[in-house]
């Protein structure tokens, strides 16, 4: 292929360790065993391959063709090896920079990119970008339960299981369908249907009962164990500043998503009235979008995932960041993030030197299948493996099996109809 300025195999690539990997192709590949995935296979000339998650939860086509049509035609004949200059080709060369759909493709490439180099060393991921900081991985799973008494049930099961961090979300009475709050409490999954299913939302409802269920998991289960609790953009500011004041007494590892966060001044407000620990992030996909909220110090955690703010080589860039404010990392890891996510975000969790807390939620046995992988879980932590790359691969023949099944998430709206934060 014709590219004017770039040269796949320079001079200056002789004498490296590892021989030239020329791009050869690379795919998309869709699957949805139990939930859509959407996942890049890099080929290279030696055979070495990569690959990476560009899943975007209810938008998965969107990156399927923003890659197919416009990124995989400029990979082809480029060095696999030159990970930070195709990381700033595909940023910068877009012109249209950032946004989900954007970074969750270059993460795709880059995860991949990560996955080759360290294969072809034949080193495990977390060498390359540092070398282990820690023995394992604190994960936190996910309890819920209908009931204030089914999700202490819950929590208790977590905590069974050998979590040492565990997230409670409950329903909330007179809130039908509360966010969190699946139909089984293993396995939570809210893009349940073709069209977004309707949900009501009151914060009066739940402000007014939130405190009640941290109150009797505290008397319950004591306070060794790390309870965390997501309010998914549901609050304002005032209204977040007022609920992290009333949970104080109950030392939350952190409280999540407390209002929305694309004006980062809101979190000032909060900060400012409650020393109850901020994550937010999950939503951001660059440096960009948590900029303020780092340098003020406004949060504790930053949830920015590999997946969602492109690839390894963007989000250590935060990490490295947020660590001046001595803010930690708290990965997202819903399960719309995929087994290679997770496989990418054990290894830099491994390395991460601030690192906080990952997310961690199981994914279904179909998809287990589908996605081979070296990581495992035992007595709270988690460990990515010591094989070369990332340790996660795809079953392509499994995979074909499940066909891509439109799925969308929920929308909410106000007890008056109003549309609100889901
Ligand atoms: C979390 C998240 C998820 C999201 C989901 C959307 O903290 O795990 O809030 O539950 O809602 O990832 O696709
Ligand atoms: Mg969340």
């Amino acid at each position: 292929m014709s590219q004017s300025v770039f040269t796949p195999h320079s001079k200056a690539s002789q004498g490296s360790s590892i021989p030239p990997l020329k791009i050869r192709s690379a795919r998309v590949i869709v699957t949805s065993p139990g939930r859509n995935f959407v996942t890049l296979k890099i080929e290279t000339d030696q055979g070495v391959y990569g690959i990476g998650d560009a899943t975007l939860n209810g938008r998965e086509k969107s990156v399927v063709a923003y890659l197919e049509d416009h990124v995989i035609p400029v990979l082809i004949g480029r060095d696999a090896r030159r990970i930070e200059d195709i990381w700033q080709y595909l940023y910068r060369g877009a012109y249209w920079r950032r946004g989900p759909v954007t970074m969750r493709a270059i993460a795709a490439v880059d995860v991949a990119l990560w996955d080759i180099k360290a294969k072809a060393l034949g080193a495990p991921l977390y060498d390359l970008l540092g070398g282990k900081s820690r023995e394992g991985v604190m994960v936190y799973g996910h309890a819920n339960g209908e009931t204030l008494e089914d999700t202490l049930e819950a929590v208790g099961r977590y905590i069974e299981a050998g979590y040492k961090a565990v997230r409670a979300q409950s329903g909330v009475p007179g809130v039908d369908l509360a966010y969190g709050v699946g139909r089984g409490d293993l396995y939570y999954e809210p893009a349940d249907a073709q069209l977004p299913t309707e949900t009501v939302w009151s914060t009066r409802k739940y402000m007014n009962y939130l405190p009640n269920l941290f109150e009797a998991l505290r008397k319950r289960y004591g306070f060794d164990v790390e309870l965390l609790h997501d309010g998914h953009h549901r609050m304002t500011p005032l209204e977040a500043a007022q609920l992290g004041k009333r949970l104080e007494p109950y030392q939350l590892f952190w409280l999540e998503d407390a209002t929305q966060a694309e004006n980062q001044d809101a979190f000032r407000l909060i900060r400012s009235h409650t020393t109850t620990p901020l994550a937010v992030g999950e939503v951001f996909n660059t440096i960009w979008d948590a900029k303020d909220l780092i340098q003020e110090q406004l949060i504790d955690y930053i949830r920015t995932s590999v997946v969602a703010a492109g690839g390894l080589t963007h989000l250590r860039r935060i990490a490295d960041f947020a660590s001046v404010w001595q803010i930690k990392t708290g990965c997202h890891g819903a399960t719309d993030l995929s087994p290679v996510t997770m496989g990418a975000a054990l290894h830099f969790d491994t390395w991460v030197p601030n690192f906080g807390i990952q997310e961690y939620m199981r994914h279904t046995a179909e998809t287990d299948a589908v996605f081979p992988h070296a990581y495992s879980f035992s007595d709270g932590l988690m460990h990515p493996g010591d094989g070369p790359g990332h340790g996660v691969d795809l079953d392509e023949a499994l995979a074909a099996k499940y066909p891509y099944d439109p799925r969308q998430l929920p929308v909410a709206r106000l007890e008056d109809g109003t549309m609100w934060n889901w």
